[in-house]
């Protein structure tokens, strides 16, 4: 069964998840949330108050019909419409080839690493810079059932090389390199197309760790389960999973990662560091400024609503990848979020209906416009890429030997306890942006960690920090989010 239950806080979330239902989406409380429920624990909710919402008793029906549509769809050989629909892995994975045939001068396929079961994660690389270009690191499918964050981080890669000559994004490959991994988790995507539509985790012993709580920052502390049962398992030791750990050896195979993107659905969020901690991060002032106007552009381009938050207000999570980008490398790590923004008859959260996935691309990649211009931007070196402005604290992230721009280490449990503490072979392990803070910050900003939703606050900036205040309108991204708006793709 698949229902809305009222929450009024995070107290009613853990009841609810005590009655053993599955929350699905995320949404701020109070209201709303979306779960999935058996039988047995769908009368304990019911007998306990809650306010609840049936959307629909028969699930499974519903799959059915859309498994029926995607059976008989045109597959991604015969049809030059890759996006009129959702694809599977081998689809996805031969777009990859397809684009990098297209535009060689630009895209390299890059192995990202190997799934449990054996499957390649496999990446783009697209740029016409120079090596030490600043990177834009866009992930997608850390969750196996987000499907549209799977379809909208292989349609950002094609926008970027199908649209290269257009002088925006030349502009943009001729400064930044854009690295595209569509598929962070191939195992447990498989497992969705053939099993299970609702499946999480990767497929680790057939129970699964939740990637995305098996990064090194703040390893195993709140909002992660040390129950292998748990949909936000945190797994045996920070980075004990091969997928997780191929996308931390890519990011640090670079020598400077901007900005990272994780990309997951739903809620229509830009969350942003910390995600373990209430705790402000030392670049709370940048961070918030690209968080609201990534959510801004999203917005604009189709008056889809998208909210910015710090991660925590939403609930907190230990252990993902964005903190770790941005404890680790000082890279500005944001999670979008995607449509819809609740579970309806017609929308059952991760099963959206595919005439989504062109909008919600184009939103995104105007979003993904902006921050690469930042980045663009962002050369390392800059003043206040100096080290630490947290004031001399160390993390003991994945090696244990980098800076990084937070302090997690002071609520971090067993991190790394020695099994894959090897960010030595990432390419080379030539990463060097360790000790680096994004280098547009210019200083530990205060008061950003509660009740700065809808972005009109202009306070959360630190004193003395040189970037744009909220009410004021940043120069470029109107205009970006407006080619969101006015582009129809003809492919
Ligand atoms: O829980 C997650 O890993 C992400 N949400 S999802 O529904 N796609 O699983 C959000 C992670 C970061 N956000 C929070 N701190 N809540
Ligand atoms: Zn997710």
């Amino acid at each position: 069964m698949l229902a809305r239950v009222e929450v009024a806080d995070a107290t009613d979330l853990s009841t609810l998840r005590e009655l053993g239902v599955e929350i699905l989406d995320d949404r701020p409380g109070p209201g709303f949330v979306a779960v999935l429920a058996d039988p047995q624990s769908w009368s304990a909710v019911s007998a306990t108050g809650f306010r609840v919402q049936v959307v629909t008793t028969n699930l499974q029906e519903a799959l059915d019909e859309h498994r029926l549509q995607l059976d008989t769809r045109p597959p991604a050989d015969v049809t030059d419409a890759f996006f009129d629909d959702f694809r599977d892995y081998d689809e996805v994975d031969g777009h990859l080839d397809t684009l990098a045939a297209a535009r060689p001068d630009l895209v390299t396929v890059l192995d990202v690493g190997t799934s449990l079961e054996g499957r390649a994660i496999r990446g783009l690389s697209i740029t016409a810079a120079d090596a030490d270009a600043p990177v834009v690191l866009i992930n997608a499918t850390q969750h196996a059932r987000e499907w549209i964050s799977t379809m909208t981080g292989i349609c950002v890669a094609d926008e970027l090389v199908t649209r290269a000559d257009e002088p925006t994004i030349a502009d943009l490959l001729a400064s930044v390199r854009f690295v595209v991994v569509p598929i962070v988790n191939p195992d447990g995507y498989v497992y969705t197309w053939s099993d299970d539509r609702f499946w999480r985790k990767n497929r680790r012993d057939g129970i699964g760790v939740d990637l995305n709580r098996n990064f090194s920052v703040a390893w195993g502390g709140p909002g992660a389960s040390g129950d292998p049962d748990a949909g936000n398992y945190h797994g045996t030791a920070a980075f004990s999973e091969p997928e997780s750990a191929a996308l931390r050896d890519l990011a640090l195979s670079f020598e400077h990662v901007a900005v990272h993107v994780d990309l997951h659905s739903f809620g229509q969020l830009v969350l942003r560091p910390w995600s373990y901690t209430a705790e402000p991060p030392p670049a709370a002032g940048d961070l918030k400024l690209l968080g609201d106007d990534a959510a801004e552009i999203l917005t604009q381009a189709y008056g889809v609503q998208y909210q910015s938050i710090p991660g925590v207000e939403l609930y907190p999570a230990s252990g993902t990848a964005p903190d770790w980008a941005y404890g680790e490398l000082g890279a500005m790590g944001l999670t979008f979020e995607l449509r819809p923004d609740e579970v309806e008859m017609f929308e059952l959260g991760f099963v959206l209906h595919p005439s989504q996935i062109e909008e919600v691309c184009l939103e995104t990649m105007g979003a993904i416009e902006y921050l690469g211009a930042w980045a663009a931007d962002a050369a390392p070196g800059d003043p206040g890429d100096s080290g630490d402005p947290t004031g001399g604290s160390t993390t003991t992230g994945g090696d244990g030997s980098s800076t990084g721009v937070g302090d997690p280490s002071s609520t971090t449990t067993g991190q790394d306890s020695g099994t894959t503490a090897d960010a030595g072979t990432g390419d080379g392990g030539s990463n060097t942006s360790g000790s680096s803070v994004p280098p547009q910050t210019t200083g530990n900003s205060a008061g950003d960690s509660t009740g700065d939703e809808g972005g009109e606050q202009t306070d959360a900036q630190g004193e003395g920090c040189s970037c744009r205040t909220t009410d004021e309108p940043p120069p470029g991204w109107l205009w970006l989010g407006a080619f969101a708006l006015l582009r129809r793709r003809n492919r």
